[in-house]
């Protein structure tokens, strides 16, 4: 059985679709801190509190799962708005997993890290797998504690745990999740809307992006990487495309002529997205596991827009 903890969210949801497509229905077993909105496909589900031992040792008893993928997390936006909180879910969660794990002898484990380990003085063009971090955010903070937890957990124990540093993910099935990035999801929805968007990062702000479906196409084939191939245990860099709010916004004038985006000034997330890369090298992943990506702006713009008209239709 393969357990996903924080199915609910941006990237769960869109795991779990792929994982049940993949292993069968009945072999993926969803769990969140409350029952999810979208009425997926119904595979096995539990409410699961990732802080709560005790509930997570009844999920791992349950099901003895083979594969563990722990996507419960507070992003760089609302972790800022409580710090506290996003250290102790990022960190305590990602501990409570990683010794269910060993306990129950899961083959493999997944944790999602982020471009967000980055900081004021990392390289801010093609940043390197090995680099400068300075994270400034309580969640680039907890992320970059979080690739050490996990690549400790690794070389002392020998868990398979194995993690990607996504950058900012593209969408269409679920709400973001309170992050830096979540603007270029939010456009599309406003340009449908009333063929206008009030952008809440400057037009200039270049950041690394990655279309969902490329995201998931990715992790799987991480996952599926023979272990011996893979020398990373931290997080691997990964990237699909990188743009401006200038740049999305024409590419989606394309398709809606006239559409207008405006600039708010100080956002608190623009001080965020000024301490992130403009672009990420990705060569490990490239080379170690096959990664590519196939979605360029363009193309992230008309599935976005495609399939976002055909739901708000339905
Ligand atoms: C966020 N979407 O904005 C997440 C992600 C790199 C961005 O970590 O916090």
């Amino acid at each position: 059985r393969i357990v996903i903890i924080g199915s609910n969210g941006q990237i769960g949801t869109e795991l779990a679709i792929a994982l049940r497509a993949k292993f069968g229905l009945q072999q993926v077993v969803t769990s969140d801190i409350r029952e999810p909105q979208i009425s997926d496909p119904a595979g096995p589900f539990e409410i699961v509190d990732v802080l709560d031992r005790k509930t997570l040792h009844q999920l791992f008893t349950k099901y003895h799962p083979t594969q563990v993928y722990l996507l419960a997390a507070m992003l760089s936006a609302t972790g800022e708005k409580h710090p506290r909180q996003a250290w102790d879910l990022n960190i305590n969660g990602l501990l409570n997993v990683l010794d269910l794990s060993l306990e129950y002898g899961v083959k493999k484990v997944f944790w999602p890290s982020s471009i967000a380990v980055f900081g004021p003085h990392s390289p801010k063009t093609d940043t390197p797998q090995y680099a400068v971090m300075d994270p400034n955010t309580v969640y680039g903070i907890s992320k970059l504690a979080g690739e050490r937890i996990c690549e400790y957990y690794y070389q002392r124990y020998g868990l398979d745990v194995r993690s990607i540093r996504y950058p900012g993910v593209i969408s269409w099935k679920t709400a973001p999740g309170g992050g830096t990035t979540d603007y270029a999801i939010h456009i599309f929805h406003e340009a449908l809307k009333s063929n206008r968007y009030a952008c809440f990062l400057a037009s200039g702000t270049t950041l690394p992006m990655l279309y969902m479906d490329d995201a998931i196409r990715g992790t799987l084939a991480l996952m599926d990487a023979p272990a011996e191939d893979l020398s990373i245990r931290s997080s691997y860099n990964l990237t699909g495309v990188s743009f401006t709010p200038a740049m999305l916004a024409n590419e989606i004038r394309k398709h809606l002529p006239g559409f207008i985006i405006t600039y708010e000034e100080n956002d608190p997330r623009q001080a965020i997205a000024d301490t992130w890369p403009n672009s990420i090298d990705d060569t490990e992943a490239q080379r170690e596991w096959g990664w590519k990506p196939r979605f360029n702006l363009s193309e992230i713009t008309t599935d976005m827009l495609t399939n976002l008209k055909e739901k708000t239709q339905i």
